[in-house]
């Protein structure tokens, strides 16, 4: 018979379903491994290759430490509520509701096609109102500890999603979603103090064994500065601005300070004559993106309001202007500007003709001698010009200058971040409702708990309006509800969550999917968390592997969860291009569809040729010629074992061979090196592929192959070598370390002095177990039919002679 996956994969994929061979037991004496992958949201396109390659390397991963002893636990749901879904409904004309669900029973029966050893019995779905009860639940607490609030703000707009946006979604300028340029739009918004947890979430990357790279990103988007405050008075009054500051030690170089445009002194600074022009010029920057405004290359513009405040130093004046390379949300909304030392100010102050004033010189320069500069200095060096403090390090300064205002409290140190609180409200229908009432007199109060779920309501239309209301807005049944509190008449908030909300902490619902009564039972908790290794795309790290984070964090500090952080480890994956070396897209035409290769050479093959493409890390591009090889490579092992010939006596040297894989293999699957797996399993067949190898050899080498080609492992498994039980419920061969330090050597053999073969073997061998090793050589067999051996002389590591009757010897 001929390997024909379309014949047995179907059938084990049947088998391992109604088997449920891949269910996480909660009660059970092993040990845990909790292996995650980003589940996906249904969108009516299906899955795709980018889906395929983290699953099939978290299922090679969790194949692989189920056999190792692990009770593993590799579950799947689906991120059903936001725009993808939502958008698919509305260009089909169907209900989010059915259109989902109809891209659910999809998905699922592709992922099945993979043979992907998901454990569907703890499937979740975010739409589900069982589950987003308690994705409200969680907000409720949120907001219960100060944590959701609500402001009107200029926020993200896509004009084209019509909705509002995170900053996290905005990339490069644009959405996330659709690509449109993001505009700024003046909403009421709730917001997640997110920047409540910046420290936290900085420290917590420490313990975190995580790659560097997912780890800088977090940190550089959290953003922590550490500077100062310095208060500059405003004359003839008691009143003074604040700047933030991260080089006090140029203070004595300010030559001008720039308000942000959106700054509440800016008309109080602004004398009547320059009032039109700073209106005019506020409007202007309104219609600007952060990008646009600060975009070192584009020539910088301001406004002086005519008013001064006072260096608190050295009681200078200094001018006060507006500019939009200040920006009103970080630090504290005003710059000291200091052009000598800063390349912003440097361009600010040239172009508008502002004085500058060197008070910082390089180390190595003499003392007080000042270079003529030709663009600003920004390195630390030597105060000068700065009276009191010149020949001064810069670090020192620092500390000196902050310390001299400290005393008249005209300074402190502060923390920035770049973080910026989470919008958390979005104006579109295919979310969760946000579960708070509006009264007029009580204010904003939340929903009972056990008034949970609020139901998304029924609607006849679900477009967005874009008027920056959701389209629950209109539903006035819905809409008007009894304060819980006062009983008057109130409002159901009609915003409703973003898609990071469901998928924030999905990870736990696994855990404990059908509990009624609360989000998981924390002893089921105790047993699952941390998830041990979380496969992922890059794009998610400062989105929602960082939005979880902060769930995580906080339903830790509400004692909710037991563990500080909810992932061990991290795995990120890259791209896979289109054979043409270029994105996939249905435009470009080069998209490879998995189920197109299913269909013509079988999951298997698949799954082999995915993690074969290159490190699980790298942007690899897909060609057709390698997955052939790999079909090939299939069919092989397919004939290698499919007619085993059972040998009389072991081969050593098979056993030392498939020693050595069963350690390499293995390392490469807990080491992320897929690929080098793949080329060990490829180098196995090629070392053995013409020995006759014992059954118990055989399945050791189906069991090496099982983690990366699951049916056709156990199409052999059971078919050709005859077993009871699963391949898949196995145990991951033992291997031996002293066998594994053993080196080769080459054994010389001779027959009455001639030499007749040169056989590999295992360095340090005893007498007995090399003649049993030249006994069972088919070669010397032949050389010794039916002949008696008179002497076995065995020189060690080296050689052995036979000697036999010379007269009958065959030549
Ligand atoms: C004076 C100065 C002199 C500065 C100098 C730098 C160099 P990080 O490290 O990113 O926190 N800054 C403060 N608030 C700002 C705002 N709202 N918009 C734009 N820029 C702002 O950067 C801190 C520095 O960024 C601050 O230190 C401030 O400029 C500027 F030779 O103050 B510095
Ligand atoms: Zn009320």
């Amino acid at each position: 018979m001929k390997y024909n996956p379309s014949k047995i994969e179907k059938k084990w994929q049947k088998y391992w379903e109604a088997n449920k061979i891949y269910s996480a037991k909660d009660k059970s004496s092993k040990e845990k491994k909790y292996v995650l992958i980003e589940f996906p949201y249904p969108s009516g396109e299906g899955l795709h290759m980018g889906h395929l390659r983290p699953y099939v390397a978290g299922d090679t991963y969790a194949r692989y430490q189920r056999m190792s002893g692990f009770e593993t636990m590799y579950p799947i749901g689906w991120d059903a509520f936001g725009l993808p879904a939502e958008n698919y409904a509305i260009k089909n004309n169907v209900h989010p509701k059915i259109s989902t669900q109809k891209n659910i029973d999809n998905a699922k029966k592709q992922t099945q096609s993979w043979g992907i050893s998901f454990d569907w019995s703890r499937e979740i779905n975010t739409t589900d109102p069982g589950y987003y009860k308690w994705t409200q639940w969680i907000f409720l607490q949120l907001f219960k500890a100060g944590l959701a609030y609500e402001a009107t703000g200029l926020i993200n707009w896509c004009s084209k999603d019509k909705t509002g946006l995170a900053n996290e979604e905005v990339i490069n300028g644009c959405c996330e979603r659709c690509g449109t340029v993001v505009e700024k739009k003046e909403l009421r918004q709730w917001y997640l103090k997110i920047t409540a947890y910046a420290d936290k979430l900085l420290a917590g990357l420490e313990n975190l064994n995580w790659p560097e790279p997912i780890k800088l990103q977090q940190k550089n988007w959290i953003g922590k500065s550490e500077g100062v405050w310095i208060k500059f008075l405003i004359p003839n009054s008691k009143d003074y601005v604040e700047v933030f500051t991260t080089r006090p030690d140029t203070l004595f170089g300010v030559t001008y300070l720039v308000l942000a445009p959106e700054h509440p002194l800016v008309t109080k600074f602004t004398t009547d004559e320059n009032f039109n022009k700073i209106g005019q010029y506020v409007e202007e920057v309104k219609k600007k993106t952060e990008l646009e405004r600060t975009n070192a290359d584009k020539s910088k513009t301001g406004v002086p309001t005519g008013g001064y405040v006072v260096n608190p130093i050295n009681n200078e004046k200094v001018p006060v202007w507006v500019a939009d390379y200040v920006l009103g949300w970080y630090g504290t909304g005003v710059v000291m500007a200091v052009p000598a030392h800063d390349e912003r100010d440097w361009d600010f102050a040239n172009k508008f003709d502002l004085p500058i004033k060197q008070v910082i010189t390089s180390r190595s320069d003499l003392e007080g001698k000042r270079s003529d500069l030709s663009k600003a200095f920004t390195d630390d060096g030597k105060l000068i010009n700065s009276e009191g403090f010149d020949g001064f390090d810069s670090d020192i300064a620092r500390r000196k200058i902050v310390e001299k205002l400290q005393e008249k409290r005209l300074a402190g140190f502060k923390n920035n971040y770049k973080l910026r609180d989470w919008v958390f409200s979005r104006q579109r229908y295919w979310g969760e409702p946000i579960p708070l009432i509006h009264c007029k007199k009580c204010g904003v109060i939340p929903v009972p708990e056990n008034e949970l779920p609020v139901l998304l309501p029924e609607v006849k239309k679900y477009e967005p309006t874009g008027t920056g209301e959701s389209p629950l807005a209109v539903i006035e049944d819905w809409v008007n509800v009894k304060c819980p509190k006062c009983g008057a008449s109130g409002k159901r908030e009609t915003n409703t969550m973003p898609q990071w909300a469901g998928s924030s902490w999905y990870y736990l619902r696994y855990i404990d999917s059908k509990n009624k009564k609360q989000l998981a039972d924390p002893k089921l908790l105790q047993r699952w968390l941390p998830v041990d290794v979380y496969f992922g795309g890059m794009e998610h790290t400062t989105l929602h592997l960082l939005y979880s984070r902060f769930w995580h964090q906080f339903l830790y500090d509400r004692k909710l969860v037991p563990t500080a952080e909810p992932y061990a480890m991290r795995v990120p994956h890259g791209i896979i291009l289109g054979p043409d070396g270029e994105k996939m897209s249905k435009s470009r035409g080069n998209v490879v569809n998995p189920q197109d290769v299913v269909g013509h050479y079988g999951a298997d093959t698949l799954r082999m040729f995915e993690m074969f493409l290159g490190p699980h890390e790298a942007t690899v591009a897909w060609q057709d010629e390698g997955m052939v090889g790999v079909y090939r490579f299939l069919n092989r092992v397919w004939d290698f074992i499919s007619e085993p010939k059972e040998p009389k006596t072991t081969d050593k040297e098979v056993d030392r061979i498939l020693n050595k894989a069963t350690k390499e293999i293995g390392d490469d699957i807990t080491d992320y090196k897929f690929n080098t797996g793949v080329s060990g399993l490829m180098k196995l067949l090629n070392v053995v592929e013409d020995k006759w190898l014992t059954k118990k050899q055989y399945g050791i080498f189906l069991k090496l192959l099982a983690p990366f080609a699951p049916h056709i492992a156990e199409e052999l498994w059971m078919e050709v070598l005859k077993n009871k039980k699963s391949i898949h419920l196995e145990k991951w061969p033992k291997y031996d370390e002293a066998l594994l330090a053993s080196e080769l050597i080459d054994l010389v053999i001779q027959i009455n002095g001639v030499k007749r073969d040169v056989l590999k073997i295992t360095k340090g061998l005893s007498e007995e177990e090399v003649k049993s090793i030249v006994f069972a050589n088919e070669n010397i067999k032949k050389h010794l039919a039916g002949k008696e051996i008179k002497k076995f002389i065995y020189i060690k590591d080296r050689l052995t002679n036979l000697v036999i009757q010379s007269s009958i010897l065959v030549n």
